[in-house]
């Protein structure tokens, strides 16, 4: 693989669609196939803002929607270009769960908040090569027991979210892949592991400028 950059996949989707499972599957699979491959989960919960963001999540500390949202983008920031741009620059492939599509999805669910507004913190980040949106009804997603206590888990705010990542996905429709994740596990995996050996392959040889963007998401 020397010489070749690595390819930058997020997976996306609600609660309890299956991402953890998947996410770590896919990372086994990719080493197994000698793949140099990595897994970042948000919120990075390593620094400082991290904690911060996870004591919000499990409603120990109270903040304003505005500052939550800069502190989960700034979260990204302060992973992302050292972190990724390097790695991917030495041919490491990132699977990343959950990214800006989750800040911005989970942000515009509240009433209050335009997706315009909510897409600005983030321009600048590196654009993934790849989305896979698990898609999932909330009904099945809960079959197996309700949400927990955490912050968001809970029905209504969790259907505003999924529109939220509908509208998105129009807006985005040339890098997303929308994958059903009602089927089994291994099923699920098969399929997100083809598409993420294409864009592997379909990314080889592209200069890693298409994925770091020229300071603006090409995508929004
Ligand atoms: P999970 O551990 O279930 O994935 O929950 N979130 C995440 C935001 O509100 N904004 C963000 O930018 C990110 C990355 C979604 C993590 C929760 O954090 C929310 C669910
Ligand atoms: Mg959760």
């Amino acid at each position: 693989m020397a010489g070749q950059r690595g390819t930058l996949v997020v997976l996306e989707g609600v609660d309890r669609a299956g991402k953890s499972t998947q996410n770590r599957k896919l990372v086994v699979t990719l080493c197994v196939a000698s793949h140099r491959a990595e897994l970042l989960l948000f919120p990075e919960i390593s620094t400082e803002i991290g904690k911060l963001l996870i004591s919000y999540l499990e409603k120990k500390i109270e903040m304003g929607d505005h500052s939550v949202y800069l502190l989960f983008s700034a979260n990204r920031w302060e992973r992302v270009p050292c972190l990724i741009r390097d790695k991917l620059d030495q041919g490491f492939t990132f699977v990343v769960d959950r990214y800006v599509f989750s800040g911005v999805t989970f942000i515009a669910a509240k009433e209050s908040f335009s997706l315009d507004w909510c897409k600005q913190p983030d321009v600048g980040l590196p654009t993934p090569d790849l989305v896979l949106f698990l898609q999932l009804q909330l009904a099945e997603a809960t079959r197996c027991g309700g949400f927990d206590q955490e912050r968001y888990e809970d029905r209504d705010f969790q259907e505003r979210a999924l529109g939220c990542f509908q509208q998105l996905m129009q807006d985005l429709s040339l890098v997303w892949k929308t994958v059903n994740a009602s089927r089994s596990i291994e099923d699920v995996h098969e399929e997100i592991r083809t598409l993420t050996e294409e864009a592997i392959h379909a990314t080889a040889h592209q200069s890693l400028g298409a994925a770091l963007g020229v300071g603006a998401w090409a995508m929004w």
